[in-house]
């Protein structure tokens, strides 16, 4: 039986997860001599380069001496926290990365807690000691802090640590030891991660975590066997999380070997591999012994704690940039979706809309950011977390946040969280002059924080959160201040009505951008939202083309993204994607129904 080791790399965002797998593959020599290797080779979808973020958990193999090691990348980012939960249940231990300058965020305490809960050792790699801030001592203490704080056992508080810059290819275990290589490292994997356990005497076994689809065989599920032995040709049972069961012979075998794929005949238990020939193939589904089918527990992951409802775009601009437009194009495409993303749900609610639930508004978004490259055309409202209720008790998620900021903005930093509900739970003066400060805070009061934090702290503020559990209902949290401009009509943007507008606040159109009535075009100065008309075009018989002309000096409008939109609409907007734009409009497109709904909300109040 060949030697395994299965371990996934866990860390909070951008601690160097993706980087350490690339030194390992390269160290390893899992590469051939010439071939070119990008960066950060794990992060292969597009959307994943741009940003330099990990979004899908990822897996790949190197041979290091006598054995295997798979290696399954995981993203730290929050909102994508359900990809490391059924992760962690396909391998038999951890790389725990912790920032030898930023020490344990937010996500580290909920991989760690998760590891932890999985009774995984954790191999602690305290990484980018080579910064000039870092105080690998006292993140190694708080690493310590953390394990007894999750009531790890005996076992679990003796967990090997290593001192690491993952970029520059060492690691080491003490910090006077040479910078060298990553031999250390992966002696501690081969020292410290148990063998799988299971046998390939037994009857098969095994579970599928991931899912993928090749243009020739279908669909494929990453799978890892945990009995017996799967073999090419041979037939299996397919056991469904709800009990149902179907049979089908495998038609291709896949193992992985560095960034390569290679067509293998047989794997036995303790292996991670890629299985074809099931059809309706899903994350969580065993594939059995056919005459002694033992399924495994399906998997459990927590549930969404934001919504959004996403509907067809009936705006005055409809249809003129996207390719697929109709509800049914994209309840497909969000069904294709929920197919493969087990953290994520959707529902449909009738008037050609449909309720996506996710981890948060960077899934969420990342969804709609995928659509919309795709061809898709769209609107969203307001996220939305997702409410409980519980022994009658009406419940919220809450979430753990983390707020680094220079010591001047300290103040008005806890007064804007405060307003947002949020609880103080320590105050740690950092080596650097800022300081840290931690909180509880329910979800719903984070939504479109994130803009005014920037603002209000001039760019230097840090922020990371991450989900802690449901409590019960906060009650009235803060949100936008500011009012919308809004266009009281349709046709193209002029340049001089654009150049007096700025005067009333920030604009998000340029001259010649379409505009509709009831479309928002900018944001005011003042609380409440003011309609305005950006066409006035009398003026343009005085005035010479523009661009030639000195008299019109507008200012850069502010850039509007998925993502600063979703974060800045009220409940009464939407916001439109199309694959060529992102706007923002007013639910109501008529000025007098929406008059008259202010004049009620004001009334009621
Ligand atoms: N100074 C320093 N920077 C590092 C080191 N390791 C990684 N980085 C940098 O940290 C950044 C993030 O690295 P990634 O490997 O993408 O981090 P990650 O943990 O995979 O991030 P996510 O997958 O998005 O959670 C990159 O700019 C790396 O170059 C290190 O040892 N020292
Ligand atoms: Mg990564």
């Amino acid at each position: 039986m060949q030697k395994i080791k299965n371990i996934a790399v866990i860390a909070h965002v951008d601690h160097g997860k993706t980087t350490l797998v690339d030194q390992l593959l390269q160290q390893s020599g899992t590469y051939e001599a010439h071939q070119e290797v990008q960066e950060r080779a794990m992060d292969s979808n597009e959307i994943e380069m741009e940003r330099g973020i990990t979004i899908l958990s990822k897996n790949t193999a190197i041979t290091y001496g006598d054995h295997k090691i798979n290696i399954i990348d995981t993203p730290g980012h929050a909102d994508f926290g359900g990809e490391v939960e059924r992760v962690l249940k396909m391998v038999d231990g951890v790389l725990l990365l912790v920032d030898a300058q930023e020490g344990v965020m937010p996500q580290t305490k909920f991989v760690l807690k998760k590891a932890i809960g999985f009774g995984l050792i954790p191999v602690v790699v305290i990484n980018k000691i080579d910064k000039d801030g870092s105080d690998p001592d006292r993140v190694m203490d708080e690493v310590f802090d953390l394990l007894v704080a999750l009531d790890a056992n005996e076992e679990q508080l003796e967990f090997p640590v290593l001192y690491a810059a993952a970029r520059d290819g060492y690691a080491k275990h003490e910090m006077e030891d040479e910078n060298k290589d990553m031999v250390p490292l992966f002696d501690a994997i081969i020292e410290h991660v148990p063998y799988p356990q299971g046998s390939p005497e037994n009857d098969t076994q095994a579970q599928v975590f991931t899912l993928d689809s090749d243009n020739f065989v279908g669909r494929i599920g990453i799978t890892r066997i945990f009995n017996g032995k799967v073999k090419k040709g041979d037939e299996y049972l397919l056991v469904k999380a709800d009990g149902s069961k179907s049979k089908s012979r495998i038609s291709k075998l896949i193992g992985f070997k560095g960034l390569e794929r290679i067509e293998i005949q047989e794997a036995e238990a303790g292996d991670i591999v890629a299985i074809a020939g099931f059809n309706d193939i899903d994350v969580g589904d065993s594939i059995c012994d056919k005459t002694n089918p033992v399924a495994l527990d399906p998997m459990h992951v927590e549930e969404p704690t934001l919504s959004v409802i996403m509907s067809v775009n009936n705006g005055p601009l409809a249809g003129q940039e996207g390719k697929h437009v109709t509800s049914n194009k994209i309840a497909e495409r969000l069904e294709k979706e929920m197919e493969t993303n087990i953290a994520m749900r959707m529902e449909p609610m009738g008037d050609a809309s449909f309720k996506v639930s996710g981890r948060g508004e960077l899934q969420i978004g990342i969804l709609a950011e995928n659509m919309r490259r795709e061809g898709f055309e769209f609107m969203l409202a307001r996220p939305e977390v997702v409410v409980k209720e519980e022994n009658g008790v009406k419940m919220e998620p809450f979430e753990h946040l983390v707020v680094d900021v220079p010591e001047e903005f300290q103040g008005v930093a806890i007064e804007k969280l405060g307003k947002r509900k949020a609880n103080m739970t320590q105050l740690t003066p950092m080596p650097d002059g800022t300081v840290r400060l931690e909180f509880e805070i329910p979800a719903r009061g984070l939504i479109g924080f994130r803009n005014e934090f920037l603002t209000d702290t001039k760019g230097e503020g840090i922020m990371n959160h991450s989900y802690l559990e449901y409590r019960a209902y906060t009650g009235k949290v803060e949100s936008r201040t500011p009012g919308a401009l809004v266009s009281m009509d349709d046709g193209e943007a002029v340049a001089f009505s654009i150049f007096n507008l700025q005067a009333r606040g920030v604009m998000f159109i340029s001259a010649q951008e379409k505009v509709y009535s009831g479309m928002v075009i900018g944001e005011s100065a003042r609380p409440g939202d003011l309609d305005v008309n950006p066409l006035k075009g009398k003026a343009l018989t005085n005035m010479r083309t523009s661009g030639t002309d000195e008299a019109v000096k507008l200012v850069k409008p502010r850039q509007i993204t998925l993502e600063s939109a979703m974060e800045w609409i009220e409940d009464d907007e939407l916001i439109e994607i199309t694959p060529i734009s992102i706007r923002i409009r007013k639910k109501s497109l008529d000025p007098v129904v929406r008059k008259r709904a202010a004049r009620d909300k004001k009334n009621s109040k």
